[in-house]
């Protein structure tokens, strides 16, 4: 019988990639994001190259109601859920501290702390019961360090960091497994998002790299979901090889 991922943020990047690499890997998908039309697309595409099942769920993760409505009411069957891909999250804008705008900080930390929050509850509630489940939670190399301008996206992505810890914690008895991925700058639509558009600012960020890629990510990931079932990654950091970190750099 095919397993089961559960997918936010998979309209684009990371969540669109992990959609494909899982579903050529026989697994039935849940895809989710807020863009239906994303959705519908990623769903054909999927359902006629690999053959599997696929179910698009739109919902904003800021809603909590949205977000326990589509968890509570996926069919019976496909609430056996062996993989969640907990993905979807940004960064809006980069500014100095003083200059931040407060609606950039609210989107962020309602995006991914607590709608990044909301999903992982409402799934583990669903993998409890049955004693098993993996939870992957996309971090950044900014749940690590905090460069200059990052100020609150460092602080929502160390808070991944953190109830990703919190997590493994109180799920041991369940047997559910938690991993973190921390990637390094990765070219997908995120910079685009954080600089609204700016495709010049958005640009600069991969100049004189090879950066990683999606599908980096997604081999990554479908790498820790198909491990031993006693083996669990908790914690894994990934970047280019032109990145060491945070600060530094080899850009040609
Ligand atoms: P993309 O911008 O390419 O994709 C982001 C995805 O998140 C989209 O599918 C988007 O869907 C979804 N999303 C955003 N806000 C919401 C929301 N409120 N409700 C539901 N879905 C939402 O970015 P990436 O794939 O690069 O990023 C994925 C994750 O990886 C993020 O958590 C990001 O912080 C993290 N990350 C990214 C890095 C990078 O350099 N790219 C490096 C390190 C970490 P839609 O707009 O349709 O709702
Ligand atoms: C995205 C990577 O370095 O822009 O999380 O924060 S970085």
């Amino acid at each position: 019988m095919n397993k089961t991922v559960f997918i936010t943020g998979a309209t684009a990047g990371f969540g669109e990639a992990c959609a494909k690499k899982f579903a050529a890997n026989n697994y039935n998908v849940i895809i989710t994001g807020r863009r239906q039309d994303r959705l519908e697309q990623l769903a054909e595409v999927l359902t006629q190259t690999y053959s599997v099942a696929v179910l698009p769920l739109a919902f904003d993760v800021r809603n909590r109601e949205q977000v326990s409505a589509a968890v509570n009411s996926l069919p019976e069957a496909w609430k056996q859920i062996d993989v969640l891909i907990n993905n979807a999250g940004l960064a809006a804008g980069k500014d100095d501290f003083d200059q931040a705008s407060l609606d950039d900080w609210d989107t962020m930390v309602d995006t991914n702390i607590k709608g990044f929050a909301y999903v992982a509850q409402a799934v583990s509630r669903l993998m409890v019961p049955r004693k098993r489940g993996h939870i992957i939670n996309l971090g950044s190399v900014a749940a690590k360090q905090v460069y200059a301008q990052g100020n609150m996206y460092c602080a929502t992505k160390h808070a991944v960091d953190a109830l990703s810890q919190g997590m493994r914690i109180d799920l041991l008895p369940y047997h559910i497994k938690v991993t973190a991925i921390h990637p390094g700058a990765a070219n997908t639509e995120f910079s685009t998002v954080r600089f609204k558009g700016d495709r010049i600012a958005a640009d600069k960020v991969y100049e004189g790299l090879i950066p990683l890629i999606a599908e980096d990510i997604a081999e990554t990931i479908f790498y820790c979901a198909t491990l031993p079932e006693h083996v669990c990654i908790n914690d894994l950091v990934i970047t280019c090889t032109q990145q060491a970190d945070c600060f530094y750099y080899d850009r040609e």
